[in-house]
């Protein structure tokens, strides 16, 4: 297998996610800065141009964080990310779902139209004046999703899974690119502190070696 890495979010929720498995993978780096993702090298890997990727030994290639996450999990299932019985699976996808299609999906395109316009202008259909609508939405769903947590310590409860991953790995970039989060949320404070305390969250932020 290869990895297509880059420094960017969807690509560290994936190195997060291997370094919690405990995976070493080969890993090549595609250059997201100067768009060499969106040249026809990359292209011909992905052609949406995005990054991560997936190579598999049989020369296919897997797209999307998510499945690629699911698919490394069904063939190497310990430890545990997602889930070892159909409903430790299904309670992960919701609160996976409800963090991407909620907040993290917004959060990313908030950036596209507003700190990322300018490199993002000539790849995507861009929406400068959405941006601020964008934000206060992600700000709102989180705490939305602030009142749904429940005992903790982790959205599934005792079990960290991908989904702590993704939320954590979205929020830290939103710090990064002008869209805090409310410092004041009760549950999803704790939870960004003891998440980020994971050797893996300071791991994640280094590129895979290549
Ligand atoms: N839904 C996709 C999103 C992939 C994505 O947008 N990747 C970004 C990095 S976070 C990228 O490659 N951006 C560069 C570009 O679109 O030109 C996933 O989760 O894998």
């Amino acid at each position: 297998m290869l990895v297509y890495d880059a420094h960017s979010p969807a690509p560290r929720c994936l190195r997060m996610f291997l370094l919690e498995k405990q995976l070493q993978l080969p890993a090549v780096t595609v250059d997201v800065m100067t768009g060499e993702n969106r040249q026809s090298a990359y292209l011909a890997v992905n052609p949406a141009g995005q990054t991560p990727a997936l190579r598999l030994d049989n020369n296919n290639i897997l797209t999307e964080a998510v499945a690629i996450a699911e698919y490394l999990e069904e063939l190497y299932p310990a430890p545990v990310l997602i889930g070892s019985t159909p409903e430790q699976r299904a309670q992960t996808r919701q609160w996976w779902r409800r963090v991407e299609l909620n907040i993290t999906e917004f959060i990313h395109n908030a950036y596209h139209y507003a700190e990322g316009l300018t490199r993002f202008e000539s790849r995507i259909p861009v929406v400068p004046e959405a941006a601020e609508g964008l934000k206060r939405v992600a700000q709102d769903r989180l705490r939305w999703l602030d009142n749904m947590f429940g005992t903790g310590p982790y959205l599934c409860g005792e079990r960290f899974t991908a989904a702590d991953i993704w939320l954590y790995v979205w929020l830290d970039f939103g710090q990064s690119v002008n869209q805090p989060f409310d410092q004041s949320l009760p549950n999803i404070n704790p939870w960004f502190d003891r998440v980020a305390a994971r050797p893996s969250a300071e791991q994640s932020k280094t590129l895979l070696k290549t």
